[in-house]
């Protein structure tokens, strides 16, 4: 059964995640959206509800058979194991998907330093509340979310779960890039704090199905609609 990714098409966003992982795996998917004879109205009709199995609400979505699975981490926690980027055992899988769920809070968290007040509004309408929101971000909260994710890198043998690599190694990889896209000083003043992420980030480069995709028009790159987006007046001075 084919493996459909419904995500937008021009932006990374939490699609990526899903992304690379069959990327990584060397496994084909169907990015719809980006198929030009399909676009986002494939996406919108799922959305409404005109494709069999549980409505969901919001992308990426993954479409396998009669099955629709929604939510990044979950998304990942369902292909992961057919795909080989997780432990067959419970205990593993369990492992993986409370770290991922843990990144994608921090993913939100990145969001919602250019978007604190509401998703429904523009950043321009919510600029001083952003810049207290990064601040905070910046100081406190990408700190302490990266520092536990180093702690289990360093207490699991150079990987964050299961003492091999996972997908969860491939979302350390993509956070830090987003990271360090959108806070490129903040970032750059903190890295050293996390060498264990940036060998699992270098690492992950390295591998041949990421390398060819990074070096593929299929990765498209981070932009101002996404999720990590530079605003250099939200940054570190
Ligand atoms: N917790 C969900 C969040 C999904 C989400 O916010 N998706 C965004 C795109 S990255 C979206 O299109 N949201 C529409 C909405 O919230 O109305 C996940 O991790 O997948």
């Amino acid at each position: 059964m084919p493996y459909e990714l419904y995500y937008w098409p021009s932006i990374q966003g939490r699609g990526e995640f899903v992304r690379l992982a069959f990327e990584d795996a060397g496994v084909p998917y169907e990015d719809v959206c980006r198929d030009p004879a399909r676009g986002v109205p494939a996406l919108l009709a799922v959305l409404k509800g005109q494709e069999a199995g549980l409505r969901p609400f919001a992308p990426p979505i993954l479409k396998h058979g009669d099955m629709l699975v929604a939510q990044t981490a979950l998304v990942l926690h369902y292909v992961a194991a057919a795909i080989g980027l997780v432990p067959k055992d419970p205990a593993g899988r369990l492992a993986a998907h409370q770290v991922q769920l843990t990144i994608m809070d921090l993913v939100a968290e990145a969001h919602d330093t250019h978007h604190p007040v509401g998703t429904n509004l523009y950043y321009e309408d919510q600029k001083p509340e952003a810049e207290r929101r990064a601040t905070g971000f910046l100081a406190a909260r990408m700190p302490k979310y990266l520092s536990w994710l180093e702690d289990l890198v360093q207490r699991g043998g150079g990987h964050p779960v299961g003492g091999a690599h996972t997908y969860v190694d491939l979302s350390v990889f993509q956070v830090l890039e987003g990271l360090a896209y959108a806070f490129p000083r903040g970032f750059a003043a903190f890295e050293p704090k996390v060498p264990g992420l940036v060998a699992v980030r270098e690492r992950v480069r390295e591998r041949s199905g990421i390398a060819a995709y990074l070096a593929s028009p299929r990765r498209i790159p981070f932009n101002e609609d996404g999720i990590f987006r530079r605003y250099p007046e939200l940054d570190a001075p």
